[in-house]
């Protein structure tokens, strides 16, 4: 398997957009994408709010399989998916949301073993992907990879220490899942660039909505193509910082 460590492509949050990804797919092919050669990376968020998840799944268990140098990051959402699918969980900070689920809705689909009966629809492949075969970050000489972000002002040598002591893990996998603008605004000289998504430039100071974001540190891929913003899914090239943008079909 031929990997060249210096050609990256990257991908930002799908959400469940399975026309998009394949229409962004065509276009980075066109663009020079090689695909046995070059290391693509998915940013996470593979799943929820656009209508076929299961597609975009479906396609990246197939990439993974043909591509096995590719990297699939893991986002917040497979870790809200997982939490409920394992524990029942939800995230408190979810519970401002006027939905069934994040209202309580949870506790009553418990009691009707729904749970259980969710979990035994969804194939064990998908599963197996989705919480097995992503990772937390993923490292080149230039860039890092990361679905939310790093810790504000934290080298990622004491980042890498800290999470194979364990220490202060839940707050450095906290960071990577669901870091926002602390670490966006953040000017701190990781000694890579980090490449992340999670958050689409929607304020002014980060750039136009739907756009990557683009600073001397990092760059965001996330341009919010899900519903209802219906915005961009976006990729980039690296390490030419090429973009390539793929509006909502
Ligand atoms: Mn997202």
């Amino acid at each position: 398997m031929i990997k060249n460590n210096n050609k990256v492509w990257a991908v930002g949050d799908i959400h469940g957009c399975y026309q998009e990804l394949m229409a962004l797919y065509e276009q980075l092919l066109v663009g020079g994408l090689n695909p046995e050669k070059h290391i693509v990376v998915f940013i996470g968020d593979y799943m929820d709010r656009g209508s076929e998840s299961k597609k975009v799944i479906d396609q990246l268990i197939k990439w993974h399989k043909h591509y096995p140098h590719w990297i699939f990051l893991y986002g917040n959402h497979e870790d809200i998916f997982r939490n409920w699918i394992e524990n029942g969980q939800k995230y408190e900070e979810s519970q401002r949301w006027s939905c069934f689920l994040y209202n309580g809705g949870v506790e009553t689909l418990k009691s009707y073993k729904i749970q259980e009966a969710v979990k035994s629809l969804i194939p064990k492949e998908h599963l197996n992907f989705l919480f097995n075969e992503t990772k937390l970050f993923y490292e080149t000489d230039k860039y890092i990879f990361v679905h939310g972000g790093l810790l504000p002002n934290v080298s990622i040598k004491d980042t890498k220490y800290s999470l194979k002591k364990k220490e202060n893990k839940e707050t450095i996998t906290n960071a990577m899942l669901w870091a926002r603008d602390d670490f966006i605004d953040d000017e701190y000289d990781w000694g890579k660039k980090v490449i992340f998504g999670h958050t689409p430039a929607s304020k002014s100071r980060w750039g136009k909505f739907g756009d990557p974001i683009l600073m001397k540190n990092k760059i965001g891929l996330d341009g919010a193509i899900c519903p209802p913003a219906c915005k961009n899914l976006i990729a980039v090239e690296l390490p030419e910082e090429r973009f390539y943008i793929q509006q909502h079909l």
